[in-house]
């Protein structure tokens, strides 16, 4: 570290919301750069994902662990209840949990059970209200009161993920509740999926921007190769995996415009990630009942 102080701290702040309350957006705002990815559809995240903050001061250097999750509760498929049971886990070692609202679209439904699940827990809770930047005030404050009466939390925010409106001060405050200890992971790592996980992720959020409502729910994104060339460039291979082959269609488009379009769309991505020239080659898989495959299972690192 780079500050006058010897002092480490680090701790796991466990992120909870529904989906597309913006736990994609925070995690990102607070690690400062992009981990995990972002879309306006429902269930982007699918399996738990890690982002890394570190804060500097003349007291101590912290690292924050964030951990971001697939926000489904009501699982219904077995693939969609391995994801629930990986996302409390993730939570279970947690040193505060961390529960972010859309105050417009609150979808209480998924917030409800939530909020029960969260009184049982004995760790410090925030409440986070998300997107002030498109909110009114005076509903936001019944809302925190409304909310602050089903579970006692320590501390209560308003930001904007999005602007950055407030995210120093929750940060701030999340550096507070870290407890002192060594760091967990080296000081350049702001996420522990490996380059080629991150890679997949940019894909699959390229799917998900240029096929909406076309994009099969049924369907994942897998590495396949990865490939250091000589000229310092890499050459990354991956799978796009979907259920039926009228899918597979949807994906590559007519004429194949829609896959070399997401594919030139992920490439720029990539290279600016990696900072480094990317060759792309996406192939595009029809796989019935992939979903209720035990090897998909492990692959994504859930419990089968
Ligand atoms: P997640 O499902 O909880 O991970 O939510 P995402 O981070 O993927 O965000 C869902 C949608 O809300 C995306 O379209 C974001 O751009 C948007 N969003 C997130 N934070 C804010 C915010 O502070 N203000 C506004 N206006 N939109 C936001
Ligand atoms: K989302
Ligand atoms: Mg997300």
């Amino acid at each position: 570290a780079t500050s006058g102080s010897d002092k480490q701290k680090c701790g796991v702040v466990a992120v909870l919301g529904a989906p597309n309350a913006g736990k994609s957006t925070l995690v990102n705002a607070l690690v400062g750069q992009k981990v995990a990815i972002v879309s306006a559809k429902a269930q982007t995240t699918r399996a738990r994902m890690l982002g890394i903050a570190l804060h500097e001061s003349d007291d101590a250097n912290t690292q924050i662990i964030l951990v971001d999750t697939p926000g489904i509760f009501a699982p219904r498929r077995r693939l969609d209840r391995a994801m629930v049971s990986a996302a409390w886990e993730g939570a279970q070692s947690a040193d505060a949990v961390l529960l972010l609202v859309d105050p417009i679209k609150q979808r209480r439904h998924e917030l409800e059970p939530l909020l029960e699940q969260l009184a049982e827990r004995p760790e410090k809770k925030i409440l986070v209200l998300n997107k002030v930047d498109k909110a009114k005030k005076e509903p936001l404050l019944a809302l925190a009161e409304e909310l602050s009466a089903k579970v006692e939390f320590s501390e209560i925010y308003f930001i904007s993920a999005l602007t950055g409106d407030g995210v120093v001060e929750l940060k701030d405050a999340l550096v507070q509740l870290m407890p002192e200890g060594v760091w967990m992971y080296p000081e350049d790592q702001v996420s522990d999926a490996s380059e080629r996980l991150l890679a997949t992720e940019i894909t699959r959020e390229q799917l998900y921007r240029q096929l909406h409502e076309e994009l099969p729910y049924d369907s994942m994104v897998r590495p396949e190769k990865y490939i250091e060339r000589k000229d310092g460039s890499v050459e990354i291979h991956q799978q796009i995996i979907v259920a039926r082959d009228n899918q597979r269609m949807i994906v590559l488009g007519k004429g194949g415009k829609m896959i070399k379009s997401i594919g030139q769309a992920a490439r720029e991505e990539l290279s600016e990630l990696l900072g480094r020239k990317v060759h792309l080659f996406l192939h595009v898989k029809a796989t019935e009942n992939w979903a209720d495959d035990k090897e998909m299972f492990e692959e994504m690192g859930l419990d089968w």
